[in-house]
């Protein structure tokens, strides 16, 4: 008898019919040959071999460098289960549509079955996936970012409790792209595109899309979270998740080299982009990395801003869309001030600043996780680590204050459910548009969100010391268009603040929408910065605000009557403080 996974590849076999079936069993001989098959088909590339020792450039196809969100899908048998934010399909409908793009997608060439384990190999917490790929690139990927082979496959055995995956690259053209998620049967199938998040199937449509799902059944939380761990001065470590959308920091913030280091403040990373939380036993929340590898936004990155990236990405990185120097090594913008001379753009052309950026806005680092010098010792704990503080941000050029913190869990979820972000180019479409992104998980919620806010307030009521939840705003900026705030390992001061608030030495200003840091409060010594500059970073505007009320009621509507209560209520006395302030 074939166990469930060789069943379900068989199956996949005789509809996408394959040239060869090769299994990966994620070992380093695996990876080098991976790898010899991307140089030969001339995506590839390999980087200076003394600088960036075991390092790659891979360039995708010019139409395949984002996320694709407008053909993602969320296959339910109810079109309400998708909710009003994710784009639905019937799922025979959307199987009928997509199989043809599938048939015969494999021929005269290799597929590679991709077994892997989402969280540390001993957690009670992981769970098993199986991705079969007929991209060299993709499952050289998946290798850096989850754990493959024999740990997945011992961990699976005859079971058929696996997330099956199925990825072809087809003809790339976005307009035979599918994404498609089938929650009901914890199915995956996606065509037309090799770029991370719609490609590597182990992260947001397994981690996110489906994890949402099944948490939300089993009594747990997939969240779009960040998780690290703050060593203060008497070496106690406390352990926040951040949720910022996509390209708005959670990478930097979770590797942070903080600028408090001499006064005993340290940032330990433990994950940096998804959390899976589970209540444990003492009623508090305890968050695992699913991931294995970062796949990380390379513009921006330098020795200034982060050292414990660039330290990281010496060695073992495949870069995706950067620039290449006439030395063999990676480059984009922010690595340099000054670009080198004669670049090749992330299109494989020679740059000139006429052609645009020399990398890719969205250009990428796979790294494994472990090659940070900020990972922590419990980075695999398979208990997970115990969550102190929510932290939720977004992109905002105005309006929103350096950090608030919410008065409860109610008051918390309600400035997590309004959360709003100027778009970046980490998903296809317009850059610095403001977009409500609830939790950060808008493109990345599995079913309809009115139930998720409805759980996540469930949830305040099930944790006896549920987080305490913070908002923050790293991108503020002046009547000039300059950020406000240095961000980056400054942002420690935050955290510094958050931590004081939580033993209760830190003071804060009551406002209409959360607590508000005094200026006294905040750890500033060291930071140039003007009075000015501070007062409008934590400037609350009671007019600005209500206009933002009325945003958020728009936004809300879409929900119709199954928006929580408890939402409206937030909205309610909000507008409310807001009138007696901008009276008084
Ligand atoms: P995803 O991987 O897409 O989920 O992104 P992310 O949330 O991990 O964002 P990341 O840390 O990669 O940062 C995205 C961009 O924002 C990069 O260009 C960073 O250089 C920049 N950035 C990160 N933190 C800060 C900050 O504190 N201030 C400013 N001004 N820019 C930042
Ligand atoms: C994001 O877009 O939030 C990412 C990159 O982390 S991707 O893997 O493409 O989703
Ligand atoms: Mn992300």
């Amino acid at each position: 008898m074939p166990t469930p996974l060789e069943a379900w590849v068989d199956e996949v076999a005789s509809l996408t019919r394959p040239e060869k079936i090769d299994w990966c069993d994620g070992s380093a001989a695996e990876h080098e040959r991976l790898i010899g098959e991307m140089l030969q088909d001339g995506s590839s590339f390999r980087l200076n071999e003394r600088t960036y020792p075991r390092c790659y450039l891979h360039r995708s196809d010019t139409r395949d460098v984002a996320r694709t969100e407008q053909v993602t899908f969320i296959c339910t048998r109810n079109r309400r289960d998708a909710g009003p934010t994710n784009n639905w399909m019937a799922p025979e409908e959307a199987k009928d549509k997509v199989r043809p793009l599938l048939d015969g997608a494999m021929k005269g060439r290799k597929m590679y079955v991709v077994p892997y384990v989402m969280g540390p190999a001993e957690s009670p917490y992981a769970r098993v996936g199986v991705e079969v790929t007929d991209s060299a690139y993709v499952a050289a990927s998946m290798g850096i970012m989850t754990r493959v082979g024999r740990v997945a496959l011992d961990r699976l055995g005859r079971s058929d409790e696996f997330v099956p995956g199925l990825h072809s690259i087809g003809d790339l053209d976005p307009e035979r792209r599918f994404i498609l998620h089938f929650p009901e049967e914890k199915l995956i199938w996606s065509v037309g595109s090799g770029y991370g998040g719609n490609a590597l199937l182990g992260k947001k449509c397994f981690a996110l899309r489906i994890a949402s799902w099944m948490a939300r059944q089993q009594g747990w939380m997939a969240e779009h979270m960040l998780i690290l761990g703050l060593e203060g001065p008497d070496g106690r470590v406390t352990y926040m998740a951040a949720a910022f959308p996509s390209a708005c920091g959670k990478t930097n913030l979770a590797m942070m080299v903080s600028a408090l280091e001499e006064e005993g403040y340290r940032v330990w990373t433990v994950g940096d982009d998804i959390a899976w939380l589970h209540p444990g036993p003492d009623g508090y929340l305890y968050a695992v990395n699913p991931e294995a590898g970062f796949f990380g936004v390379a513009p921006g990155t330098n020795t200034r801003t982060n050292t414990n990236v660039m330290e990281a990405l010496h060695q073992n990185t495949i870069f995706t869309n950067v620039a290449l120097t006439a030395n063999g090594e990676p480059w984009w913008e922010g690595l340099t001030e000054v670009p080198p001379e004669n670049l090749t753009d992330w299109k494989g052309k020679p740059w000139s600043p006429a052609n645009g950026p020399a990398a890719h806005p969205n250009s990428r680092y796979t790294v494994p996780a472990r090659q940070s010098p900020s990972i922590s010792p419990r980075w695999e704990d398979p208990a997970g680590v115990p969550i102190s503080a929510f932290i939720f941000g977004g992109r905002r050029a105005r309006l929103e204050p350096l950090v608030y913190e919410a008065t409860g869990w109610q008051h918390g979820v309600y400035a997590a459910a309004t959360l709003a972000s100027e778009t970046t180019a980490a998903a296809t479409g317009d850059v610095g548009v403001l977009r409500r992104d609830p939790m950060a998980m808008l493109p990345f919620c599995g079913y309809n969100m009115a139930d998720y806010f409805g759980y996540w307030l469930e949830m305040g009521r099930r944790l006896t010391h549920p987080p305490r939840i913070f908002h923050v705003n790293w991108f503020r900026r002046d009547d000039s268009g300059r950020f406000l705030w240095p961000g980056f390992g400054e942002n420690v001061r935050v955290l510094k603040w958050m931590l004081d608030r939580m033993d209760g030495s830190a003071e804060a200003r009551e406002t209409p929408i959360g607590l508000v840091p005094s200026a006294s409060s905040l750890t500033l010594d060291g930071l140039k910065m003007s009075r000015e500059s501070v007062e409008g970073l934590l400037r609350v505007d009671p007019s600005d605000w209500a206009a933002e009320l009325d945003l958020v009621k728009a936004f809300f509507e879409k929900f119709g009557a199954e928006l929580p209560r408890e939402l409206h209520e937030e909205t309610d006395r909000i507008a409310k403080q807001l009138h007696s302030s901008s009276v008084a």
